[in-house]
């Protein structure tokens, strides 16, 4: 791993909040294990191995019933660890795969089988080299037929350069991170303005309203500053919101999150037991896992 990575925490606390029956950890990551699938060459960060056992042991100890895991980049369109952990998981978990625009009709049923549901673009340039507009059109083409969805990563200040783009994608198209704004600035600023409107007017747009180590300048336990914005997102758009631990918080410097302080974090956003419900159950399940959802 690199040298200045921080491994995932060795021991989370049990957290006090108790997440409904059947709650959905709707972000998070399988690395490796190295020697079994090996990261890709054209990675931005070497992490430490973070595999399948590990990830459903915490889902277990958080009091979670399912995952699911997106494609990381460090293993870039190598869905292998991916696919192992969501057969491991026995329809436990879903997945979210990286894939190129040369992906065969073929290897997308496969993924599909295995319990993949959409697709991961990244514009997060610390992260992935910049792909052309037409090779995320073709794959965005190619994933519709299966009711695949899309999920971008951004960071706010793209937002307007991206914004045609991912307005004109055919699927649901989930956001994540908030769309990483700026939590210093207000939540009725004009740039978390900008997010709220593209959610407004678009009623295909998911957010997942994760990650507050990442985004939070006062830090842990309790993330204050990042609880206005989650909160903006739940009390309007509650049926099209998800969360997730992000576990395992690949390349956080500032610190390594304890995931029970994180699931503590839910009733501070989701105050209601209905938000609860539907942050963590009854959206998750309808975009996951549509064949257990009664109609
Ligand atoms: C996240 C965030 C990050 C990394 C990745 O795929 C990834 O490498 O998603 C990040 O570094 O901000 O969602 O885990």
């Amino acid at each position: 791993m690199d040298p200045d990575w921080l491994p995932f925490h060795p021991a989370p606390s049990k957290p006090e909040f108790r997440p409904p029956s059947g709650a959905v950890d709707a972000h998070c990551h399988v690395f490796g294990p190295a020697h079994e699938f090996p990261f890709a060459r054209e990675r931005k960060y070497t992490p430490c191995d973070a595999g399948k056992t590990s990830l459903f042991g915490l889902r277990d100890h958080l009091g979670f019933s399912r995952n699911v895991i997106v494609q990381a980049t460090c293993h870039g369109t190598d869905n292998a660890a991916l696919v192992d952990a969501l057969l491991f998981s026995k329809g436990l978990a879903k997945g979210i795969a990286a894939v190129d625009q040369v992906i065969t009709h073929d290897e997308l049923r496969a993924l599909d089988a295995a319990g993949v549901r959409g697709v991961r673009f990244n514009f997060v340039k610390r992260l992935v080299d910049k792909l052309p507009r037409e090779a995320l059109q073709r794959v965005a083409e190619k994933i519709e037929p299966l009711d695949w969805h899309i999920v971008v990563y951004f960071e706010a200040e793209v937002l307007d350069e991206i914004y045609d783009l991912i307005t004109a994608l055919p699927t649901t198209v989930v956001v994540d991170h908030m769309g990483r704004p700026d939590v210093a600035q207000p939540v009725d600023g004009p740039e978390f303005k900008k997010f709220v409107r593209l959610m407004e007017d678009h009623p295909n747009f998911w957010v997942k309203v994760s990650c507050p180590e990442r985004l939070s300048a006062v830090g842990p336990p309790g993330y204050e500053d990042v609880v206005p914005f989650c909160r903006a997102l739940v009390e309007r758009f509650s049926d099209r919101v998800l969360w997730g631990t992000d576990w395992p918080h690949p390349n956080m410097k500032s610190h390594m999150p304890d995931d029970g302080a994180l699931v503590d974090f839910i009733p501070k956003i989701a105050p209601t037991l209905a938000q609860q419900r539907a942050l963590l159950v009854d959206n998750p399940m309808r975009l996951y896992w549509p064949e257990h959802v009664s109609r």
